[in-house]
């Protein structure tokens, strides 16, 4: 599986330029136009350090890591949300992302108009939001007029089912019309199973990603600062980027961008930032395997059990589960080798309740 992100924000904020920088695209940035709602999509591999050092130590014939998928839809949700045929289908994509990431303009150029007539971080990071909550209100009142007809003609065990989805939707619609996210609520267990059918966009993580030009650099660090303070939290994090020069330097080869990105005083590459932070956001954590030659690395929701991070690789290894064998990452590093490791006792037994921890490493055993 890989992750899905994306990529929101209002008009010539610079979604495609960010698109590009992240998948090293070419994708045009001229605007799409009403008929011509193509998305961009491309598939990035997620920065994982953590690899490189299992690749010197154990020289696999191959290394894989994990894929982010990252979709540029092209326009806001406003604009999706009021075109029934494209526009609906875009949106529905969009709700099976995994995170959004919300571009931001802050770069200045007025040979580039403002879609809101001037540059405004903060009043279009809360448009970008109420354009969230408004959608998933429609979806939300659509929803409560069909359970208001069939509760009509329900028998009492369906009725109870439909009472109960009835009171979370309308809790969820008393906050959602004070302009609060989902993602901002403390939701029981059964509410979060409602969210999870529903694929609410406000529900999901968001990374919003300030688009700054170049000559905003020496401010980027102080102004991440500034724009988190409010927004900070589980599921939502801000940060700045220059999405034009990342773009450019994706196109340059790996030394050649380190030597520009010195000269511009950018300490970390932006890109696997935001690559890092978004998968980090979705909520997922990486386990790695070693079998026949290969490492791999594998992403799976935070809590997974042995038995289900299992059948991620191959449903007969879920099927067919005895135990799962494996060590934490620090662990392995400092025995040096699987061969060490075993010799001292480190490998541990584990069985299909065991939930698999952010760097372990594991060998399922498994019948067929
Ligand atoms: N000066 C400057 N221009 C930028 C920057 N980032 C993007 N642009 C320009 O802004 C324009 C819009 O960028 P796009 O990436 O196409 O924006 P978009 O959000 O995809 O636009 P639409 O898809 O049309 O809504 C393009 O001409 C970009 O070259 C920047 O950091 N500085
Ligand atoms: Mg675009």
């Amino acid at each position: 599986m890989s992750v899905d992100i994306g990529i929101i924000g209002l008009p010539q904020s610079g979604k495609t330029t960010v698109f590009n920088a992240l998948t090293q695209g070419k994708a045009d940035t001229v605007s799409h136009t009403a008929e011509g709602l193509t998305p961009h999509i491309g598939i990035v591999k997620v920065p994982e350090p953590r690899l490189r050092v299992l690749d010197e130590m154990l020289h696999p014939k191959k290394v894989v890591p994990v894929e982010a998928r990252y979709i540029d839809v092209g326009a806001s949700v406003k604009v999706l949300a009021q075109d029934k045929g494209i526009g609906g289908e875009l949106l529905n994509q969009l709700s099976s992302v995994d995170t959004l990431i919300s571009v931001i303009r802050a770069f200045i150029d007025d040979s580039i108009p403002y879609p809101e007539g001037s540059l405004d971080i903060k009043r279009d990071i809360a448009t970008l939001n109420l354009e969230l909550v408004f959608s998933d209100l429609a979806i939300i009142e659509r929803r409560l007029e069909r359970i208001e007809t069939s509760l009509k003609g329900a028998k009492p065990p369906e009725r109870q089912g439909l009472l109960r989805e009835q009171e979370i939707l309308m809790k969820f619609k008393s906050d959602l019309e004070k302009d609060m996210p989902i993602r901002e609520l403390t939701l029981d267990p059964g509410e979060a199973r409602i969210i999870a059918n529903y694929q609410f966009l406000s529900a999901k993580p968001i990374l919003i990603a300030v688009n700054i030009g170049e000559d905003q650099l020496p401010q980027a660090a102080s102004l991440e600062v500034e724009i988190n303070s409010p927004y900070l939290g589980e599921k939502c994090h801000a940060i700045t980027l220059c999405g034009k020069l990342e773009m450019e330097l994706a196109q340059l080869e790996n030394g050649a961008a380190q030597e520009f990105r010195a000269e511009f005083g950018i300490k970390e590459s932006g890109l696997e930032r935001t690559i890092k932070l978004s998968y980090e956001l979705s909520g997922l954590i990486t386990f790695f395997t070693v079998a026949s030659n290969e490492v791999r690395a594998w992403s799976i929701k935070k809590g997974t059990t042995a038995l289900k991070a299992a059948g991620k690789i191959h449903t007969d290894m879920e099927k067919g589960f005895i135990r799962a064998e494996g060590i934490g990452y620090d662990a392995l590093v400092r025995c040096g080798s699987i061969a060490e490791a075993r010799k001292r006792g480190l490998l541990r037994l584990e069985g299909k309740d065991y939930i698999i921890q952010d760097g372990d490493i594991i060998t399922f055993l498994f019948n067929v």
